[in-house]
């Protein structure tokens, strides 16, 4: 048993429309791609008390988080699996093979069952261009919902799902989606689908919570010229009032929105600062004014799944017109 400190979080938690408990803090992986951080964060995630870990295939990083999972739980042993909520995301490229995706995702996080499963995006690019015969949402929400039956994965849901695609796909789920995973935070607040799925009992999760575009190791293009929360006067004003850091001020602005959020960081003590916003409140003075930021951008915009001859021949098509 290794000597490491544990420490427990008093944490909000929410039932999905499955039943199932999910913790509405959680530990966003995407863009620790450095090897061995992803392994640290995870580690000093599940000791400080988170315990929902948001991975995807396409991260990149899923055997080191695997790799985490058995140090937490079989080296140290004091934290149970079945005491951590896990989600993962079925990439765009893997439509054709679900059941793959999902198995290749359980053997890299060394996982019997997935507590959610995602469709990352309503889409299949890049490389989309010319393809023929490819799943539509439908057939590839199908067979995400034979793995459930099956019992490899507990709940689905889906990500970057407009309110008029989300819609479409619950005229024939058989197995409603828990949640849509999208982008959200005080620059975008996307009230749209954060309204639609509230009133349809569909989780929102947040990512990207601190609106920070610093990818390009990542691959995908961001608006790397767009103003950043953290720095916008009223957020370091109220973080200021209210004796916290603006980060702190972006993620507590999401839960009191009703929403899970997924603050990513691979910093020791950033890690544990994100996980005690369960701690605080912000006023509801400070709430409204947050909700009347008139700067609103995506950060995240999906431009590399649209194309000439794809189904989004722009990005307005991917979002459906929807800010
Ligand atoms: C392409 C990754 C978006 C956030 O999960």
């Amino acid at each position: 048993m290794s000597s490491q400190e544990y420490t427990t979080v008093d944490q909000p938690v929410t039932k999905l429309n499955t039943g199932a408990s999910i913790p509405l803090v959680g530990l966003g992986t995407w863009k620790a791609q450095k090897p061995g951080q992803v392994k640290n964060a995870v580690e000093v995630a599940l000791r400080c008390g988170y315990r929902h870990i948001d991975c995807a295939w396409t991260y990149g990083n899923q055997p080191e988080v695997g790799a985490a999972f058995d140090q937490i739980f079989k080296t140290e042993g004091k934290v149970k699996r079945s005491d951590v909520f896990v989600t993962t995301k079925l990439w765009n490229h893997h439509h054709k093979d679900v059941r793959g995706d999902c198995l290749d995702s359980l053997k890299q996080l060394r996982l019997e069952y997935l507590d959610l499963y995602l469709m990352h995006w309503p889409a299949q690019g890049p490389g989309y261009e010319g393809k023929t015969n490819v799943p539509s949402i439908k057939e590839t929400w199908q067979e995400m919902e034979k793995l459930v039956d099956e019992g490899k994965v507990k709940a689905i849901g889906i990500s970057n799902f407009s309110v008029k695609k989300t819609r479409e796909l619950l005229t024939y789920a058989k197995h409603k989606p828990a949640a849509n995973q999208v982008e959200l935070h005080p620059y975008f607040r996307n009230s749209d689908i954060s309204k639609f799925c509230q009133s349809e009992n569909i989780l929102i999760t947040a990512y990207s919570p601190l609106g920070t575009p610093d990818s390009p190791e990542a691959g995908f293009k961001e608006n790397v010229e767009a103003k950043k929360p953290m720095d916008d006067p009223l957020i370091n004003k109220i973080a200021k009032d209210l004796g916290k850091t603006p980060a702190q001020i972006c993620v507590r602005w999401n839960l009191q929105c009703g929403h899970a959020v997924i603050p990513k960081s691979v910093t020791d003590s950033r890690i544990v600062e994100n996980l005690q916003i369960v701690k605080f409140e912000i006023p509801k003075a400070h709430m409204d004014e947050l909700n009347a930021i008139s700067h609103q951008m995506r950060m995240l915009d999906g431009a590399f799944v649209c194309g000439p001859n794809t189904p989004y021949p722009t990005i307005d098509d991917l979002w459906d017109g929807e800010v």
